[in-house]
């Protein structure tokens, strides 16, 4: 299998489900319903589970809005401090 975190892994190894750091909100929206199920960030983050997403999901809605998302990437980057500037 092709390691498809190599871009991201520099940043990323520290967490499995930490985000990579090129992850965008309207990328990681496939079907662009305005929210992340799941399965939209699985593809991303392969290990990211249905607890992380409680984690994120501030409003219960069961996935994760943009304010959500940007508001959990920013805590990620500043807990991650293998990410290089
Ligand atoms: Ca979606």
């Amino acid at each position: 299998m092709m390691k498809l975190t190599v871009l991201a892994g520099a940043m990323t190894l520290a967490a499995g489900a930490a985000l990579a750091g090129d992850a965008d909100f309207t990328k990681l929206d496939a079907d662009r319903s305005g929210a992340l199920s799941l399965a939209e960030l699985n593809v991303k983050m392969a290990d990211f589970t249905a607890q992380d997403l409680a984690a994120i999901d501030a409003d219960g809605s069961g996935d994760v809005s943009e304010p959500e998302f940007t508001a959990w990437k920013s805590t990620q980057s500043k807990k991650d401090p293998a990410q290089p500037q």
